[in-house]
């Protein structure tokens, strides 16, 4: 199959994390896109291409505007009020505060659109978002010219990314855009199948109250993972969505045989939906040496999440999301690529 990826995605780097107290550089880092490059060139698994610059509609189906028209002025607004270091959010309008008030500075506005810290800019980190964007609707773009499955490489990720907030590493969601976009382009229903350890709470928040697109998330129970307070299995969809949002929380540790089984429940109640096309968002931090996850998956389990994805028989884009095992990330995240693949 064919990757679409973009070098700009290198100048969204050191940016930096709270963990346990220390602020360290971010597990979210360049290397990660790199070194899967690198593998789907080892492996031969097809074309590697540049993508197509779009402009902004797409991204404002899923988003509101004025929280896309904020993310390219982040990095401006931050170097104008004196700031050298990554501009990270410390402040939000949680219970019993007012989150209907816009406020005017720029750190003010980092809280205003994000939930948590995870989301920081650095210089280059617009032009990353942006490219990410790019990639997956070209994409995206290559399965609606009759590709059978096409991978989006994205870095930044995008499943924590709400209609109008950044947060874990996630600005622009770029899987979402992309189900949007094939509503757009005629698809009559759309599944959105997230794989990543982490709950994709922003893809839940954009469709939850839309039957036209199926989400669907297995992931580590919020009740014990981030991003917390988003994800149990009870969150259903709301109104004429209901019933069209699944979630399959599994507590730390969970290895193959559990996580299987929800990919097989989760892979019927796909196909029961009967969609048009499947956007997986991708993410290896199930793995069982991934330094900042509880799963217990092993490299030799991907090739099988591909293989039971190849047998729905849809027209199948791949996003990139989460994985910071770097070393092994390429052989997972290919791994699952040429399991579709039968091979
Ligand atoms: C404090 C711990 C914060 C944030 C985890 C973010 C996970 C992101 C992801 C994505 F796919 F979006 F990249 N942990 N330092 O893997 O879900
Ligand atoms: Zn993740």
């Amino acid at each position: 199959m064919k990757t679409v990826f973009s070098p700009l995605h290198a100048g969204h780097s050191g940016q930096m994390e709270l963990v346990a107290g220390a602020i360290v550089p971010g597990f979210e880092k360049p290397s990660r896109a790199e070194i899967i490059k690198a593998r789907i060139e080892n492996q031969k698994l097809g074309e590697i291409l540049a993508p197509e610059i779009h402009d902004l509609t797409a991204a404002k189906r899923v988003h509101t505007a004025d929280y896309i028209d904020f993310l390219p002025t982040v990095w401006p607004q931050w170097e104008a009020a004196g700031k050298t270091g990554s501009a990270i959010p410390f402040a939000w309008p949680t219970r019993g505060l007012r989150g209907d008030v816009r406020p005017q500075t720029i750190e003010a506005l980092l809280g205003y659109y994000s939930f948590d810290g995870g989301a920081s800019f650095v210089k280059g980190t617009w032009d990353a978002i942006k490219s990410s964007y790019d990639v997956a609707l070209t994409a995206a773009e290559l399965i609606k010219a009759g590709e059978r499955a096409a991978f989006a490489l994205c870095r930044p990720p995008g499943h924590h990314a709400g209609a109008a907030f950044m947060g874990g590493y996630c600005f622009i969601n770029n899987a979402a855009v992309a189900a949007q976009w094939f509503r757009d382009q005629g698809a009559k229903r759309v599944a959105v199948l997230d794989v990543d350890y982490h709950h994709g709470n922003g893809t839940q928040e954009i469709f939850y109250d839309r039957p036209d697109i199926q989400v669907i998330n297995l992931h580590g129970d919020p009740l014990t993972e981030y991003p917390f307070f988003l994800g149990h299995a009870d969150e259903r969809g709301s109104s004429a969505g209901e019933g069209f949002n699944l979630n399959y929380p599994m507590p730390f540790g969970t290895s193959w045989e559990k996580w299987n089984e929800a990919l097989e429940d989760a892979c019927q109640k796909l196909a029961a939906y009967a969609p048009d096309v499947v956007v997986v968002s991708l993410g290896v931090d199930t793995f069982e040496k991934d330094p900042i996850s509880h799963f217990k998956l092993t490299s030799a389990d991907y090739p099988r999440i591909g293989a039971r994805i190849a047998k729905l028989g849809l027209p199948t884009l791949f996003v990139m999301e989460g994985g910071y095992a770097v070393d092994e990330i390429g052989v997972n995240a290919v791994g699952v690529l040429t399991g579709f693949e039968g091979r």
